[in-house]
């Protein structure tokens, strides 16, 4: 049904900035937008319905391009430990940290992930967020990485949300290797990936390069695979050493590196020749009270485009909130409140190689926009998360949230 949405203020994040249409109009037809522009201009012929958004903004549907919303179990009581006292080291020597969202997520029965994954994807769009990255990397074994996959998929069936599943298989150490890494990449090369693949459950592929995961030489073997099984790669890189995987990501034409705070010039200047996408996170900074920044200024530079998402995962973000990762990402990375837009919008969908299609509100483009009861598009980065009152817009059709 043809659709004209008007008296609205649009801020359409076209090339990244605000790109502001005052009294505007958008046609929707068939989920994708097929008039953008000033109302008094816009096409009357064929409308079918026209709805009045009272004079609010609107934006293009919040993007999280970086979580692990499946999971099972939390870890509220390791924070509670961590609080009197007890290091992250030692919670994790005791069998703690990621080893314990392990446990528990193989515990769980894929209704079980299903059903507590399913509020925390509720909580994020009732922000805004209309698409979004779900990894795994808690299952660590072909059956339970294909159960959180799975689940990834199933989200997107019975939600009006889009998921990209990312498979993660290279997040940890599983206790059946211990002492044997290569083995285990050999396995997820040769095992875990063309299987996961061949059952369509995996859009990208991603690792945690790091000291206390895997090596850059390890990752790139994870890469190599992903690449001849044509999917496209991510990784976690430089959130707590400098390992430069981001530049190793770039070398394999990633679609993001991801936290970076250890980044240096050169990891820069190798993303932005690659148009690898900056994801920073800003909640797992925060929640880890690190204090090292990503490099602002590099990035911005050498024109690295920048992504913020929430990392929702039990262990170092669990942020049930983009719109809190915006003021993060003003308050904690000091980015404007346009970057910090342009963040969770376009440059979000290009970390996740849906540039073509999301991201911004154009001709072509899907019909995915949110209409805020705002004064202006920086109050979306100003207030402390809160449930902003809002109409979200998915596919053309209004939903509820
Ligand atoms: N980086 C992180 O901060 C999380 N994973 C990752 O690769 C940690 C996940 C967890 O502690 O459960
Ligand atoms: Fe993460």
């Amino acid at each position: 049904m043809r659709t004209l949405w008007q008296n609205c203020q649009v801020a359409t994040m076209a090339q990244g900035s605000y790109s502001i249409i005052e009294d505007a109009a958008i046609v929707s037809n068939a989920g994708l937008i097929e008039w953008i522009g000033p109302r008094t201009e816009a096409p009357v012929q064929g409308i079918a319905r026209t709805v009045s958004l009272d004079g609010v903004w609107v934006t293009p549907g919040l993007i999280d391009c970086h979580t692990h919303a499946v999971f099972g179990g939390n870890r509220s009581d390791e924070f509670e430990r961590r609080l009197q006292g007890v290091s992250y080291a030692d919670i994790a020597a005791q069998g703690g940290g990621i080893a314990s969202t392990v446990r528990a997520t193989r515990a769980a029965s894929e209704d079980e992930l299903f059903a507590s994954a399913r509020q925390r994807v509720q909580a994020l769009m009732r922000d805004g967020v209309t698409t979004l990255e779900i990894k795994s990397g808690y299952g660590l074994d072909l059956a339970n990485e294909r159960k959180m996959l799975r689940v990834a998929r199933r989200l997107a069936d019975e939600l009006p949300v889009a998921v990209r599943a990312t498979c993660l298989a290279a997040h940890a150490l599983p206790p059946e290797y211990a002492g044997r890494p290569d083995d285990y990449i050999a396995h997820i090369c040769d095992q875990m990936l063309p299987a996961l693949a061949a059952e369509g459950l995996v859009d990208a592929v991603d690792a945690f390069c790091e000291h206390l995961a895997f090596s850059p030489a390890q990752v790139e073997q994870v890469f190599i695979r992903a690449r001849e099984l044509g999917l496209p790669v991510k990784l976690h890189a430089e959130q707590l050493s400098s390992l430069h995987g981001s530049s190793l990501a770039a070398r394999y034409q990633a679609l993001s590196a991801d936290h970076l705070e250890f980044m240096t010039e050169e990891d820069a200047v190798a993303m932005a020749e690659a148009g690898t996408v900056a994801v920073l996170l800003p909640g797992a900074f925060y929640f880890l009270r690190e204090t090292r920044l990503p490099p602002m200024d590099a990035l911005r530079r050498h024109g690295v485009k920048i992504a913020l998402a929430s990392d929702l995962n039990p262990g170092t973000a669990p942020g049930l909130s983009l719109r809190l990762m915006l003021n993060m990402g003003c308050t904690l990375f000091r980015m404007t409140p346009e970057e910090a837009l342009a963040g969770v919008t376009l440059h979000a969908a290009t970390a996740l190689g849906m540039g073509d299609t999301h991201g911004t509100l154009e001709v072509g483009k899907v019909a995915d926009f949110v209409a805020w009861q705002i004064e202006r598009p920086a109050d979306l980065a100003y207030w402390l998360g809160g449930d902003l009152p809002k109409r979200v817009v998915r596919k053309g059709h209004e939903i509820a949230h």
